[in-house]
């Protein structure tokens, strides 16, 4: 059995988490909160040598990175496939993996997530606003408008779930466990299609046991209810 390092409801180990159930392989899960100090189990350089989560063991193999762990995934569990064989659509899934993780995460949900709950209730140091207004006036519009424009149908690369999918709306539900909302006046393909996904019933049974750690963190869960 694998088992996954990280926090369920982190960005990046739900995408582990998400794949995982997908393809019905069993896990198990190791708590890391990297952000906690002295939280990190000893050997966990080994395990992630860049000290983030997730990290995974597969008996004696060892892997970091959401991206390795979701192609490691796919290839010893090829079906359900979350990558398309299509070498076009292949390569828009792995765009939108690459963008999520890159742009939507890197840019918009970790300073959110960062000065909205790691600074105030972890570091203890006050919230930047003038950052918060920074990603929510100027950043996150050319973001959300460049997804709105990539929606067309239930899920963002031809007519299933694909990792594109996995990791765009991962990002957009911790964006909404920390009170923030895809405006559907706004954004109307990107707001439904968010909705769309995250009642997947893999996203549902990820989503629901994170319920413990969102209520511990004091998240706010009404998006889903
Ligand atoms: N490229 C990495 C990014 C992983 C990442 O940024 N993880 C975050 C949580 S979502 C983390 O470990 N943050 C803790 C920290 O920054 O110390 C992946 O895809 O796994």
């Amino acid at each position: 059995m694998i088992t996954i390092h990280g926090v369920p409801l982190s960005v990046h180990t739900r995408k582990a988490i998400v794949t995982a159930i997908l393809k019905k392989m069993d896990y198990k899960f190791e708590v890391v909160i990297p952000v906690i100090p002295d939280n990190p189990p000893p050997n966990w350089s080994t395990l992630s040598p860049t000290g983030l989560i997730p990290a995974i063991q597969d008996g004696d193999y060892t892997l970091a990175d959401s991206n390795a762990i979701c192609l490691y995934l796919e290839r010893k569990q090829p079906t359900p496939a979350v990558l398309p064989v299509d070498a076009k659509a292949y390569g828009r899934t792995l765009w939108f993996d690459a963008y999520a993780g890159g742009t939507l995460f890197r840019h918009v949900v970790h300073p959110l997530f960062h000065q909205t709950i790691v600074a105030p209730n972890i570091t203890k140091v006050p919230s930047d606003k003038a950052v918060i207004d920074d990603v929510l006036e100027t950043v996150q519009p050319k973001i959300f408008g460049y997804l709105e424009s990539q929606i067309d149908g239930k899920f963002l690369v031809g007519n299933g779930t694909t990792l594109a999918d996995i990791a765009v709306v991962s990002n957009l539900i911790v964006y909404q466990y920390i009170g923030y909302r895809v405006d559907a006046a706004t954004y109307p393909k990107l707001s439904r299609y968010v909705r769309d996904i995250a009642g997947l019933d893999a996203f549902r049974r990820a989503l629901e046991d994170e319920k413990p750690f969102v209520a511990n963190m004091g998240l706010d869960r009404s998006f889903l209810d």
